[in-house]
């Protein structure tokens, strides 16, 4: 694809996206996991200062160790969602960063399964950082495009490394799922993530007792983190699902009492830096003078841009070539 004719497409897609075109989001993956210049003008076109506010999208992060049933509570949530007439995109992203790798493509199949059908339901996986556990900067772009079109855009990832740090400097919910059994919570405030939640999950309540129990195990930890204003709720996913209706209404409920447009700001910030390092590493980090001195360029900048412009901002300021 010549570099004009994909160019092109960053404007075509941007249109039918504000216009709520739901069928193009496989093509718009697509150009942002191409990246380069066609990715930049579809994110200059969608960003706050183009459309004039932030898109109202809910960007929804759901993470949490492998196994304990995200990708299942998520195949019913979807549907919760669809039934209420909402739209939906769900980015899963892949740990293992291979497509065709096992895991996720069960996973995929899993959501599919529940969740199939109609340009409303969107489902991609997408493969990983380099890093451990860290976002791609290609995810960190589709959740903020997709926002544009979509009512809900969910990203599911496994919670290792970086992943729960990560998905909170995009998301403007984050569920944490962990399942019935011990040390799962505790394990949870020992690594000092209890700062993550906005919403805590514990699911299989089919289970019946270990399930209260560790509900009550996650109360516990989050009244010690001093966080027990954030809501910890029972889920199944067996059917009959139960606590969905919960859910959803938790969801909403930490989006409409947050600031929107601060969170997401400092989200794009704290995108931004994580892309430059992915993509100029340490050295380039160093060229900006140092984590700080980035913090200071990206909360100086006054214009309302996009993640990728701000990498731009900092390549720019630290005089990398580009390419
Ligand atoms: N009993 C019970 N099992 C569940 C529930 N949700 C998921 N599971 C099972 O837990 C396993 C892992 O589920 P999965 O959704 O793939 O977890 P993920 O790795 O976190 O996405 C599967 O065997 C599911 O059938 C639930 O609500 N109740
Ligand atoms: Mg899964």
């Amino acid at each position: 694809m010549s570099n004009k004719r994909a160019a092109h497409g960053a404007a075509e897609l941007a249109v039918r996206l504000r216009s709520r075109e739901l069928s193009v989001a496989p093509a718009v993956i697509d150009l942002l996991e191409e990246g380069g210049d066609p990715a930049r003008e579809l994110l200059a076109a969608l960003s706050p200062r183009a459309l004039g506010g932030e898109p109202e999208g809910h960007i929804i992060g759901i993470t949490g160790a492998p196994g304990v049933g995200k990708s299942s509570l998520l195949g019913v949530l979807v549907e919760h969602w669809r039934s209420g007439g909402h739209s939906v995109a769900v980015l899963a992203v892949d740990p293992s960063s291979k497509r065709t790798g096992g895991a996720l493509l069960g996973d995929r199949i899993r959501i599919a399964g529940r969740a199939a059908g109609g340009p409303a339901r969107f489902i991609r996986s997408m493969a990983a950082a380099e890093r451990v556990g860290g976002l791609a900067p290609a995810t960190r772009a589709a959740a903020q495009v997709l926002a544009v079109a979509f009512d809900v855009v969910v990203i599911e990832t496994v919670g290792v490394g970086q992943s729960e740090t990560e998905v909170a400097e995009l998301a403007d919910t984050v569920a944490v799922v962990i399942q019935p059994g011990a040390g799962d919570s505790l394990q949870f405030l020992k690594s000092g993530l209890m700062e993550v939640p906005d919403v805590l999950v514990v699911t299989k309540a089919d289970v019946g007792e270990p399930a209260v129990a560790t509900l009550r195990d996650a109360q516990a930890a989050l009244r010690l983190a001093g966080s027990d204003e954030r809501p910890a709720l029972l889920v199944s996913a067996l059917a009959p699902p139960a606590g969905i209706d919960a859910l959803a209404s938790a969801l909403d409920e930490h989006r409409a009492g947050i600031d929107l447009a601060a969170r997401r700001l400092r989200n794009r910030r704290a995108g931004a830096l994580a892309d430059f390092i992915a993509e100029y590493g340490n050295h380039g980090l160093s060229a900006v003078g140092g984590r700080s001195a980035a913090e200071r360029l990206l909360v100086a900048e006054e214009e309302d841009l996009d993640t990728m412009a701000l990498v731009d901002l900092l390549a720019r300021h630290a005089r990398l070539d580009k390419r």
